[in-house]
């Protein structure tokens, strides 16, 4: 291993969480730091406030060992890795508020030689900024490299795919945007402790778009199976039936259509690429549009078949962005159970998400909806709708759905 450093993580959620672990598991002093006090209590207890496969084990060991703690203010470090959010503002653009504060409390502890690397998802020339920022708080620092003052920065988006974390946070590949040169090769001298894959050297705003262009590549071909999807219903052809023979074409494959887009990056990334060249952005920006009406469709879907009921029961299955985790940001089956409800007030929904223990507060509210056990839901619903394909729901003997409405937004029970 190379030698070893201190390391700060700023922002210590489903990124920087596991990015702190990794990095004090191969032997560096990590200091995580988060602005919510219960997050950094729970953590310096060993303990992951989230689901996520295998972290927990990492964490309570670097913590045990000394090797990772928690704190609320800003330390000095030799390496910062900013891991906050970037939620888009009101037109679509980055509201970039968070990785402000993160610059705006790095800035007082530099004392040159420090290399700053923001892994948030960035539109085109955020990183620059944030180098921008941190200068004209500390106009005694420069970015040009090799001088007794200088400081080293580059953006290193993140490409883990939730419930694969710690597997793909070692494995995957890793683009490493350096403002300037020796940027770059300073962060790649940081991964290159923990990360088994390759570590691909560019400039930053390349490397933003990079990471911004795989999430829309994503986005736009799961809108072209969404759209296929709303096609085949209207046209009674099985759409699941559909893709899986045109994927026997050697050079075809469709992704699998759902109840939208959910989650904090597909849904959000590409609208950074359409707020940066709106003109030229079209087939983007319409796959962002197709998934996003999407949940529409589901909806006038429950809506028309369980009309015939006079007060029927609704069995929603799963309420997280995606199959077994306990992710509910950005959910559109979230959205769908909510409007279900509010749809049909004489309806009683019962939702099923075996990772949460509540509902959250907007379902919570409601007094037709209520969390239940898979198998009581089953029992009384008249329309069952599968809305995740958790592991739990495919186990689901099909003999327990006969003589029930069911509509079925992930082909799981085909
Ligand atoms: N989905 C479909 N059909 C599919 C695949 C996905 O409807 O065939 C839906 C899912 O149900 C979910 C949404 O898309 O609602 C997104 O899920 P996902 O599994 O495609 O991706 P995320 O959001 O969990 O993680 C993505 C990953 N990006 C890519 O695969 C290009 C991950 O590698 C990134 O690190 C992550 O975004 C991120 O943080 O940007």
């Amino acid at each position: 291993m190379e030698h070893s450093q201190t390391v700060c993580v700023v922002g210590l959620g489903y990124i920087g969480l596991p990015t702190a672990a990794i990095l004090a598991a191969n032997g560096h002093e990590v200091i995580g730091v988060d602005v919510d006090a219960r997050h950094v209590e729970e953590i310096n207890a060993g303990r992951v406030p989230f689901v996520e496969p295998d972290l927990e084990s990492v964490v309570a060991g670097v913590v045990a060992q000394g090797r990772l703690r928690a704190q609320e203010t800003m330390p000095h470090a030799q390496a910062y890795i900013v891991a906050v959010p970037t939620p888009f503002g009101a037109a679509y653009d980055v509201d970039p508020r968070f990785v402000h504060a993160a610059a705006d409390a790095i800035a007082p502890q530099l004392r040159g030689g420090e290399l700053i690397i923001l892994e948030s998802t960035s539109p085109p020339g955020l990183t620059e900024a944030m180098g921008d920022f941190i200068l004209s708080r500390r106009p005694d620092l420069t970015l040009d490299g090799d001088q007794h003052n200088s400081i080293y920065l580059a953006h290193c988006p993140e490409r883990v795919l939730p419930g694969r974390i710690m597997i793909e946070i070692v494995a995957n590949d890793r683009i490493i945007g350096g403002v300037g040169a020796r940027a770059a090769e300073r962060a790649r001298d940081l991964y290159a402790t923990f990360c088994k894959g390759e570590l691909l050297i560019t400039d930053a705003r390349t490397a933003e778009m990079a990471k911004l262009v795989e999430n829309s590549y994503r986005d736009v071909n799961i809108a072209f199976a969404n759209e296929l999807s709303i096609i085949s219903d209207r046209l009674g052809i099985d759409v699941w039936k559909l893709i899986e023979l045109a994927n026997h074409h050697p050079r075809v494959n469709i992704l699998q259509p759902g109840p939208g887009v959910g989650g904090h990056c597909i849904a959000v990334d590409p609208w950074f690429i359409v707020a940066a060249a709106p003109e030229e952005s079209r087939l983007i920006r319409t796959a962002r549009e197709v998934n996003d009406a999407k949940p529409e469709h589901v909806i006038d879907r429950i809506l028309a078949r369980a009309a015939r009921f006079r007060d029927p029961v609704v069995a929603a299955l799963g309420i997280a962005f995606k199959a077994d985790i306990d992710d509910l940001r950005e959910s559109p089956s979230r959205g769908i159970v909510g409007r279900i409800g509010l749809e049909m007030p004489h309806a009683r929904v019962r939702v099923v998400e075996p990772h949460i223990a509540a509902l959250p507060p907007e379902l919570e509210a409601m007094d037709n909806v209520e969390l239940h056990g898979l198998d009581s839901a089953l029992d009384e619903a008249d329309v069952v709708v599968l809305l995740v394909d958790h592991a739990e729901f495919r186990a689901v003997e099909r003999d327990r759905l006969r003589e029930k409405v069911v509509i079925d937004t992930k082909g799981l029970w085909r």
